[in-house]
């Protein structure tokens, strides 16, 4: 142990030299250097880099996963080619390794600070996902199931036929839920769903905070240009998109955070003998959002927390007095007190268009309570239906 711990000390400080030596958002390399107690620590990150080693797989007769130099690979010059279509009757198709040789592995105190890492791009094409789940498989075979999705893993908006990375933080793998052992962590594997035809190189596990994380998805929201049909309303640091913060007679409508979450909206009112339980939301700068792509394909989602059973409207706007409301209660959407509920929103339903709004100067949400309330909200977005 005390062995190990001096070698992830020399790790760290090696980290951390790499680190300012590459752009922003490179992986924390370990074993870049040409140092031999550098290539040593190879063994406790490494899952896919090169060649196959201790890597299996099992595909049955439903997909390949072969090393291959036919295309540019994103590090060194082989990656993987992994193809399947699960729909050809196989009950179970992945691969896995272990990043350790396969020594049981204590990741309790890394569950804050490291991440799986992977780069992915598509044999042809873009998708909006691939239908990999990644899995933390502990010395009784038991696993941490995670689905690699790429609304908040992919550091990139689509995958195509450039190379992306993919980060899934340790921080979210479901340890409990699955019952997976984080003192004693044997292999990483990825479950292969329905299709897909991908070439995946450098699997390994890197260093990774939430600030790291946050970064990262910053960056992702900058990439979307305005006007497209997804959209992030909320996630964190609400700043100037609303008006209505704070505490009146009314409300009290302030950005917290809860057990469980950072940077949620929690909003109690009473509008029983006072009218002014409301806040409003723009989510472009208080200048004209654009939802013309925003169509019958997409659901307004948010995940809402009720501390007591509450029911409020939500009045879709635009700049030029058009309006349509929204009703949201436990009744409508099955929220049970005290538990975090994703409720969706037909956008269709809605019939802006036969309404008349316009839909590129569109004004954003009004919030008001009904009766008196006491809720927290958190992701609002617009996103394609499933
Ligand atoms: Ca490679
Ligand atoms: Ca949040």
């Amino acid at each position: 142990m005390r062995f190990r711990k001096g070698l992830y000390i020399i790790i760290s400080v090696l980290s951390t030299i790499g680190l300012s030596a590459c752009k922003q958002f490179q992986p924390i390399s370990l074993y870049d250097g040409e140092e031999t107690r550098v290539k040593e620590a190879e063994s406790d990150a490494i899952i896919y880099k090169e060649s196959l080693g201790t890597l299996w797989s099992s595909m049955g007769d439903c997909g390949s996963v072969v090393v291959t130099d036919e295309v540019e690979a994103q590090e060194g010059n082989k990656c993987l080619r992994i193809m399947w279509d699960k729909s050809k009757g196989c009950e179970w198709v992945g691969l896995g390794n272990s990043w350790n040789n396969w020594a049981p592995t204590d990741i309790s105190e890394d569950l804050e600070r490291k991440a799986v890492s992977f780069y992915i791009r598509t044999i042809e094409g873009e998708v909006g996902g691939a239908g990999i789940v990644v899995a933390l498989d502990d010395m009784s075979e038991t696993g941490a199931y995670i689905f690699a999705d790429s609304k908040k893993y992919l550091r990139g908006l689509r995958i195509s036929e450039e190379w992306k990375q993919m980060v899934i933080p340790f921080w979210d793998f479901p340890y409990a839920r699955d019952e997976a052992d984080y003192y004693a962590i044997k292999q990483m594997k990825f479950q292969f769903e329905g299709g897909g035809r991908f070439y995946v190189d450098n699997i390994e596990i890197i260093n990774y905070t939430k600030e790291d994380y946050a970064k990262d998805r910053e960056w992702v929201e900058s990439l979307k240009p305005k006007g497209e049909p997804e959209q992030d309303l909320y996630t964190a640091k609400i700043g100037d998109a609303v008006w209505g913060l704070g505490t009146t007679m009314c409300q009290t409508f302030i950005e917290t955070s809860n057990n469980d979450r950072s940077d949620v909206l929690s909003w109690k009112w009473n509008a029983n003998d006072c009218g002014w339980a409301k806040w409003e939301l723009n989510w472009n700068n208080w200048d004209n959002i654009n939802m013309r792509k925003v169509d019958e394909t997409m659901e307004l989602q948010l995940d809402v927390y009720m501390n007591k059973m509450s029911t409020f409207n939500m009045n879709l706007k635009d700049f030029k007095y058009n309006s349509t409301s929204i009703s949201v209660s436990p009744e409508q959407h099955g929220i049970k007190n005290n538990e975090w509920k994703t409720i969706s929103i037909d956008i269709g339903a809605l019939e802006l268009k036969k309404k008349g709004f316009v839909l590129d100067q569109i004004r954003g949400f009004e919030f008001v309570g009904v009766g008196d309330g006491d809720v927290m909200i958190d992701n609002i977005r617009l996103v394609q239906k499933n």
